[in-house]
């Protein structure tokens, strides 16, 4: 029989004050992820009583290269609400922020809800480039695994660029990555950085959902995985990531640090 975590709603409080009053906190140093993916949940629906709706999902720590660089060794998956959402071109406020980070990443839409057993692949209509901004509200982005899941994958903006129809795509493995700012590119990688190949996300969100019973729906989209690292977003910048053969999505840096 399953147990379901108990909720430490304490660490709910103490992550949603630092979204809301943009300041870090130290990490929790929790080590229960069950529990973690408990506050994860409890967290986002304090977004979502303030008006703000569930629109899709993340992974993260999809590359080697980022597990190395954030010492943890599994794949996590967020949740992203509409109140992240930036329009492709449209402006990131950064005195909203704690300590914002950018990176480029490949976003697939669903045609349908999918249910545990069912074809996930089947289900993605379309694919995108993507820009996620990940800001951990853990100070200096130290954290165990347990408490970024709990802090909802470090999810806090992310930006979509055009969409093309998945049949219409061609191979997405193996594309060329660049992340720039102000026109200078700043990271470059390839989309086999995200599991080895980006449809890995698919199978991957697919065993998460089915284990923790995340429901997956139309129209909600999933942000696969960084394919670079990430880059400090810096006042005035203009960032542009983008996929070979799928495109560009750019966002506008405005206000100061804080
Ligand atoms: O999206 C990601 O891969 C980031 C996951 C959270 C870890 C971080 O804050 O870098
Ligand atoms: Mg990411």
């Amino acid at each position: 029989m399953t147990t379901t975590p108990r909720v430490d709603h304490a660490l709910v409080d103490r992550l949603d004050d630092a979204v809301t009053g943009v300041h870090d906190v130290v990490n929790a140093e929790a080590t229960d992820v069950d529990a973690a993916y408990a506050v994860q949940e409890a967290l986002v629906a304090r977004r979502l009583d303030r008006g703000a709706r569930q629109v899709g999902w993340k992974l993260g720590f999809t590359s080697l290269a980022k597990m190395a660089q954030m010492g943890v060794s599994d794949v996590i998956v967020g949740r992203l609400t509409s109140d992240m959402h930036v329009p492709d071109g449209g402006a990131v406020h950064l005195p909203r922020l704690i300590h914002p980070r950018v990176e480029p990443e490949v976003a697939y839409r669903l045609a349908r809800d999918v249910s545990p057993d069912d074809d996930l692949l089947a289900a993605v209509d379309a694919v995108a480039p993507a820009l996620e901004i990940i800001d951990s509200r853990y100070r200096d982005f130290c954290f165990t695994l347990a408490d970024v899941v709990a802090d909802n994958t470090s999810a806090a903006g992310f930006a979509i660029g055009p969409w093309t129809a998945l049949r219409d795509a061609g191979e997405l493995g193996g594309l060329p990555v660049a992340l720039s700012v102000d026109g200078e590119v700043a990271e470059t990688g390839t989309t086999d950085a995200i599991l080895g190949h980006p449809l890995e996300a698919l199978p991957a969100l697919a065993g998460m959902a089915r284990r923790r019973g995340f429901r997956l729906r139309a129209g909600q989209v999933i942000l696969a995985g960084a394919a670079t690292a990430a880059v400090p977003l810096t006042a005035g910048t203009s960032v542009v990531g983008r996929v070979d053969g799928l495109g560009s999505v750019r966002i506008e840096v405005s206000g100061e640090a804080r």
